[in-house]
Parts: C-alpha cells; sequence; structure tokens
C-alpha cells in the first residue's frame, strides 16, 4: 500500500443492510471507501444517503460507481481503476426464499458472481485483501452448534451459491496466495434489515399494528430456530478479519438460539401486544426445504479477534421495535415503506 494516502476499500453491496454499515465503519476509521452500485430506474441509494458525499467537494472519501456482479469486464476495469487495498463481497440475492423462486439468477450472482470478481482481482493485478460475505445457511441441515469445522449440508439454492463462493474463495487463498477471509456470519439484523426477512417482517408489524395502521402479519414456519444478532457489531467482525496478520475463516454468531415464535412475542411485547391475536398462517411464506435450527460457536473470533457481541436478540427485538414506531411517527409511515425498508 502506498503510505502517503488513505487506505482504499472496495464494497459491493454498498446498497445493502451490511454494505451501508460497513461503509460507515471505514469512513471513520479514515479509509476511502468505493461502493458498487447497480443501475436501477428508481434511486436504491436509501441506506448510504445520509453518508453520500457530493463529488465536487473537495476531500470527499466515498465514491459510488455503477456495476454488477454478472458483469466480469466491468469488474476487471473497475478493479485497475480503483485499485483497493481491502475489497469486501458482500453482494447477492440475498433471501432464500427467493432463492428457489430464482435458482439461476441466485446462481449467478452470489455463486458465480464471486468468481468473477476474484478473477478481476487476478487480472487486475491489483494487491488486496478479501472479504467473502459467507453464511451460515452454507450448515443448513448439520445440527447446531455449528463452528469452523461443522460439515455444510445446504438448503436452498441460496445455501449452495454460497458454498461454492466460499470454496473458491479458499482455492483462490491455497492457489494464488490472495489474503481471503471468509466471514461465515450467522443471522444479523438491524433497522436497516430488508422488510422482506422475517425479523424486519414483524418489527414493522409491530408498529404497524401499534399504530392502527394494520389488524394481521401473515407468516410461515414459527418453530424455525436462528442466532439473532445485531448488524453493526458484525461489520466490525469483517474489517478485524482483513486486519488480522494471516488469512482465515471465522464463524461470527451470538451462541444463542430463539424460534421465530420467541421473536414475535419478544417484539410484540415491547408495544403491549399479543402476538397470538395477530398473526396468521400462510403457506406461501414455507420453503420446499426448511433450515430448523442454526446457533453458531464463536470462540475462535473471540480467542483470535477479541470479538465479542454485545446486543443479544431480546435487546434487538427491542431496538428494531423503536426504530419502527419512531419511523411511523416521523414520517407517518411513508418513511418506513420508502427508506428504511429498501
Ligand atoms: P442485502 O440483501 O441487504 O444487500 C444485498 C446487496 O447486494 C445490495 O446492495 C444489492 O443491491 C446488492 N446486489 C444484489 N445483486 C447484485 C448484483 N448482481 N450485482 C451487484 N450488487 C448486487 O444483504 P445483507 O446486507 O443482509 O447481507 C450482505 C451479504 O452478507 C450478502 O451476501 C448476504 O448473502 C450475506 N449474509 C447476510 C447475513 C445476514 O444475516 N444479513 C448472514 C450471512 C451472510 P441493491 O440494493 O441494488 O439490491
Ligand atoms: P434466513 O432469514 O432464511 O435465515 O436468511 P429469514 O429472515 O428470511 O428467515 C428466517 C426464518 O424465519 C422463517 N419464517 C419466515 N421468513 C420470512 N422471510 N418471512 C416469513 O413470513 C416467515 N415466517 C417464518 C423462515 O422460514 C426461516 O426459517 C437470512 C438471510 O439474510 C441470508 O442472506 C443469510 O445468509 C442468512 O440469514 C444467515
Amino acid at each position: 500500500m502506498n503510505e502517503t494516502r488513505p487506505k482504499r476499500a472496495l464494497i459491493t453491496g454498498i446498497t445493502g443492510q451490511d454494505g451501508s454499515y460497513l461503509a460507515e465503519l471505514l469512513l471513520s476509521k479514515g479509509y476511502e471507501v468505493h461502493g458498487i452500485i447497480r443501475r436501477s430506474s428508481s434511486f436504491n441509494t436509501a441506506r448510504i444517503d445520509h453518508i453520500y458525499q457530493d463529488p465536487h467537494e473537495a476531500n470527499h472519501r466515498l465514491f459510488l460507481h455503477f456495476g454488477d456482479l454478472t458483469d466480469g469486464s466491468r469488474l476487471v476495469t473497475l478493479l485497475a481503476e480503483i485499485q483497493p487495498d481491502e475489497v469486501y463481497n458482500l453482494a447477492a440475492q440475498s433471501h432464500v426464499r427467493v432463492s428457489f423462486d430464482e435458482p439461476e439468477y441466485t446462481g449467478d450472482t452470489t455463486g458465480l458472481g464471486t468468481i468473477r470478481l476474484l478473477e478481476a482481482i487476478r487480472q487486475a493485478g491489483v494487491e488486496c485483501r478479501y472479504y467473502q460475505a459467507s453464511s451460515s445457511e452454507m450448515f443448513g441441515a448439520t445440527p447446531p452448534p455449528q463452528n469452523e469445522l461443522t460439515p455444510f449440508w445446504p438448503r436452498s439454492p441460496y445455501g449452495v451459491a454460497k458454498v461454492y463462493s466460499y470454496w473458491i474463495t479458499r482455492n483462490y487463498r491455497e492457489a494464488y496466495g490472495l489474503f481471503a477471509c471468509n466471514g461465515i456470519l450467522f443471522n444479523h439484523e438491524s433497522p436497516r434489515r430488508g422488510g422482506t426477512f422475517v425479523t424486519r417482517k414483524i418489527t414493522r408489524a409491530v408498529a404497524r399494528i401499534a399504530a392502527g395502521q394494520q389488524s394481521e402479519l401473515f407468516m410461515g414456519n414459527l418453530d424455525a430456530r436462528r442466532d439473532w444478532g445485531y448488524a453493526p457489531e458484525y461489520v466490525e467482525a469483517m474489517w478485524r478479519m482483513l486486519q488480522h496478520d494471516e488469512p482465515q475463516d471465522f464463524v461470527i454468531a451470538t451462541g444463542t438460539d430463539y424460534s421465530v415464535r420467541d421473536f414475535l412475542e419478544l417484539s410484540f411485547q415491547h408495544a403491549g401486544l399479543d402476538w397470538e391475536k395477530y398473526v396468521r398462517f400462510d403457506e406461501r411464506y414455507l420453503r420446499p426445504t426448511e433450515v430448523d435450527a442454526l446457533v453458531g460457536d464463536a470462540s475462535k473470533a473471540r480467542d483470535m479477534l477479541g470479538w465479542v457481541p454485545q446486543v443479544l436478540t431480546p435487546r434487538l427485538a427491542e431496538i428494531m421495535v423503536d426504530a419502527d414506531i419512531e419511523a411511523l411517527k416521523v414520517e407517518g409511515g411513508s418513511y418506513v415503506d420508502k427508506v428504511l425498508t429498501r
């Protein structure tokens, strides 16, 4: 790295939940941050608008570039142009249920997108450290607790695509000596979580029901158990992985598990409501193959990175419910619809 300039990071998926928190973290550490965004007919940058800087201003450190993980030649051009010190690959079709509807597209983005990016790094001759957003969904049907040595048994096109990305990342580490890490992250949530993931779907509904704007909430399998942590803490772990002496793979999780039913109860209770009065079943939210239980053992990250989660699921539910109630008050609902859920 050139010592006279700030460290330079490239983030794919910067407009998503994690990308937005990671961009904030890296900017706060003095990095120059480059993000790849997709061209869309309507704006898709709501999560990063608050940190966007006018490119005409002197000393701005956030740069956005149009690109797509399905467009390999564009990735080569961007890598050659940007010459990042660190690359965080967070872009993906990240919804498990949707991956059953769009398996081929999910494979193309969430799986092959990774090899396109790794090849772009190699072809552009960039010397950088690489972070791959791997997932607890790779463990799928293998019973908990899951750690770095647990065998994979993915249960969705999404999970299978992430297994491909995990192994191709390891292969580039072994074959070409790339400093490449897999962060195997368990579910992590926040007020910026997309509105169709289960936690946010629940906390938005709680806010609307409390405000008298909604009377029913349709849900799928309430028995699934997940290890839900707080997204801002998880992006800190990503950064720590790339600062470590050696490239390694790490599980990031809280080590606790709750069912979807528990999350419903925690969220509704926080607003003084009884969830059973409002929740109805709809089979469209079931998956052809479900992942019953994910509970991570993150002792390696604790011992080697000093990473310890502070916010556990009950507090997370409160944070998210409070944020959704506040958002409804501030903007009468349009803020929730147009900004936070995107
Ligand atoms: P989001 O769904 O919130 O964000 C996904 C991001 O990827 C968005 O910025 C999206 O852009 C972008 N994207 C999607 N397809 C493409 C494409 N073809 N080319 C370029 N960009 C694309 O995900 P999260 O922030 O929650 O997760 C970040 C990563 O971590 C994902 O890879 C996810 O699979 C993985 N992961 C997430 C976990 C979680 O609990 N959140 C746990 C473990 C892994 P746009 O805004 O335009 O749609
Ligand atoms: P997940 O998250 O599949 O774990 O993937 P999601 O919140 O979608 O589902 C969690 C569990 O809740 C059950 N569920 C419902 N899910 C949704 N979305 N909507 C419902 O109405 C509903 N009812 C019950 C699901 O069946 C499931 O068991 C997330 C994503 O962020 C991935 O990208 C990431 O890799 C993993 O977490 C770790």
